[in-house]
């Protein structure tokens, strides 16, 4: 099937700069997304964009680029509930990638089971009203239940706005259905606000309050408000989201993840070169052993245990 990228839709840097920060053997690209190719892995009727194909290849040759070992493939809402190119993806890893799929309630236990063997183990729920339909909360916590017999995890993607709303239904997954709870890209802050203002600390209270929330420390390319330096300048990229990153860093080491965002949906304004991106991350982990937690035994925990 033939597909037409949705206007304006800024395809994947294709020559990304050799990071200068050397990632620690056994890092994780821990939230980063396979799109089709549309030829092979149709994308969803329902989707509310239309992507630039980003093949498996392409994303296992920028995880070897940046130095990477293993990655956590997201099924992106362009996608729906065809899991098909992320299962196809973690297929062709050689047990290097693990997934995080999205199902609705008429899935069957064996198709659960069979993600599982393919090494699908966590569900994303996603709240961000430009990308998804509503999906009820009964059936949201009814899948939450039945993937934690699993032991599989449940992402959340929200905006910060929305978390006041939010919050009773995440308590919910997580007392709950006794879900550990992943929130996408630090629930999305509006780093133009002040780090210690009331909109980002409601976020730190929901991470105290639950013990299994952890968050990604990702996309800060699309939080930022400053963006990304000038080629060559020596300014730092991203540096208002900084002070966020730090901070859940800080308070949660334990209980953050790292990734790319590869190839990056909906950015409008500037596609970020992934070599910049990977250099950010001494600036939010800022000693070997933070990096050591973030890049590997953090990720290596909620997806690879059994290595563990
Ligand atoms: C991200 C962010 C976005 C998109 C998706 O699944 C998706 O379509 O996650 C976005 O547009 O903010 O994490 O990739």
């Amino acid at each position: 099937m033939e597909f037409t990228k949705t206007p304006g839709w800024l395809d994947w840097y294709a020559g990304p700069s050799i990071p200068k920060f050397k990632l620690p053997a056994g890092a994780v690209d821990a939230h980063c997304h396979v799109f089709g190719p549309g030829a092979e892995f149709p994308f969803a009727p329902e989707r509310k964009y239309t992507p630039c194909d980003a093949s498996k290849q392409q994303l296992f040759a920028l995880r070897d680029h940046l130095g990477f070992a293993r990655n956590v493939v997201v099924q992106a809402t362009c996608h729906g509930a065809d899991n098909s190119a992320l299962l196809d993806a973690l297929s062709a890893s050689g047990g290097m990638a693990r997934g995080v799929a999205t199902v609705r309630r008429s899935v069957s236990d064996a198709e659960l089971q069979a993600m599982h063997t393919a090494g699908v183990r966590g569900v994303r729920f996603n709240f961000v009203k430009r990308l998804v339909d509503f999906t009820p909360k009964d059936e949201l916590l009814e899948i939450a239940t039945r993937v934690g017999q699993l032991g599989w995890h449940v992402v959340i993607y929200f905006e910060a706005v929305d978390l006041p709303e939010l919050w009773d239904f995440f308590a919910a997954v997580h007392d709950d259905c006794g879900a550990t709870v992943v929130v996408d890209h630090m629930g999305r802050p509006d780093v133009s606000q002040p780090v210690d203002g009331p909109e980002f600390a409601l976020f730190l209270k929901f991470m105290r309050e639950h013990k299994n929330v952890w968050s990604k420390l990702s996309c800060p390319e699309r939080l930022s408000v400053s963006g990304p330096p000038a080629r060559n300048s020596e300014q730092q990229a991203y540096r208002d989201v900084v002070p966020f990153a730090r901070r859940v860093m800080d308070e949660f080491p334990e209980r953050v993840l790292w990734g790319t965002d590869w190839p990056h949906p909906n950015l409008k304004d500037h596609m970020p070169d992934d070599g910049l991106l990977v250099d950010f991350i001494p600036h939010i982990a800022v000693t070997p052993a933070l990096q050591q937690r973030l890049l590997v035994s953090n990720p290596m925990k909620l997806y690879w245990p059994e290595e563990v």
